[in-house]
């Protein structure tokens, strides 16, 4: 095996464990030869992993889209990353802090692509042609957990980390008509308080500029958009510490989204 293999066979292992087992690894001084390249291999072997286990794929979340999320995690470039069935909580609903390590939460646009999206097509050159294949918008929530201690990481190893995708929540779908997504404010709500507030400008200037650049990794990387998958655009503000309680996302003109956190057993 390369050094390049021996790595991603690693970092499989060790992510793996630390995800099932809710228990975090150290990220420093492991797989230093772990490339770009090499952390989107292992982040599609995770998944291979995980649908193995039953867990079908529902969608994919974009990462680092807004400056509040760069600055806050030391990284500047886009990410994506494989959302799945378990990851889901129902709006209303609610999640256990159990089988999560140090989760944070943070507010998201989502996307809904009702038909798919065929990424090769080259009709969708067309920034417009994507826009038209967003089939439904909403207020959305992502509790994101770092398999990493102290969600230390660089590039290469939060994307073969799923980019920290752990759960996420979307509220009720509104087809996105005359919605103008370019500067609605943003409040997350943790624990009944504002915990950040922002607006949906700070994703890349208009949440719809997110289209192309999953567009253009989605190409790189051969990555799919089957028929009703969700598309989480990035969050607008830094992420948060998820505590017992209520946590809501408001996104002015879309019907807000909460969840309510219950406490673990490890506290
Ligand atoms: C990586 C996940 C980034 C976002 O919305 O920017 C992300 C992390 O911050 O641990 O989901
Ligand atoms: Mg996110």
């Amino acid at each position: 095996m390369s050094a390049h293999t021996d790595a991603v066979a690693h970092v499989v292992e060790h992510l793996d464990l630390a995800q099932t087992r809710a228990v975090a690894i150290r990220p420093d001084e492991q797989w230093p030869e772990l490339d770009l390249a090499d952390a989107y291999a292992a982040q599609a072997a995770l998944l291979d992993r995980r649908r193995g286990r039953g867990e079908r794929g529902v969608g994919l979340k974009l990462g680092f889209t807004s400056e509040a999320k760069m600055r806050q995690m030391g990284v500047d470039e886009l990410i994506v990353g494989r959302l799945t069935h378990t990851m889901e909580i129902p709006a209303g609903g609610s999640c256990s802090l159990d089988g999560l390590i140090h989760p944070r939460v943070e507010p998201e646009v989502a996307f809904r692509f009702e038909d798919g999206l065929d990424l090769a097509d080259p009709a969708l050159d067309d920034p417009d042609a994507l826009v038209a294949a967003v089939s439904h918008v909403a207020a959305a929530l992502e509790i994101i957990d770092s398999r990493y201690d102290g969600f230390r990481f660089d590039l290469p190893r939060v994307v073969a980390d799923n980019t920290s995708a752990a759960r996420f929540a979307v509220g009720p779908w509104h087809e996105p008509g005359a919605i103008d997504l370019s500067d609605l404010p943003v409040r997350l709500v943790v624990g009944g308080e504002t915990a950040a507030t922002g607006s949906t400008s700070a994703i890349l200037g208009h949440p719809l500029n997110t289209l192309p650049r999953l567009r253009d990794l989605g190409r790189r990387l051969g990555l799919e958009v089957p028929p009703g998958a969700v598309l989480l655009a990035g969050a607008a503000t830094e992420a948060v510490p998820l505590v017992p309680g209520t946590v809501a996302v408001e996104i002015g003109g879309l019907e807000p989204v909460a969840v309510e956190i219950e406490g673990g057993h490890h506290g």
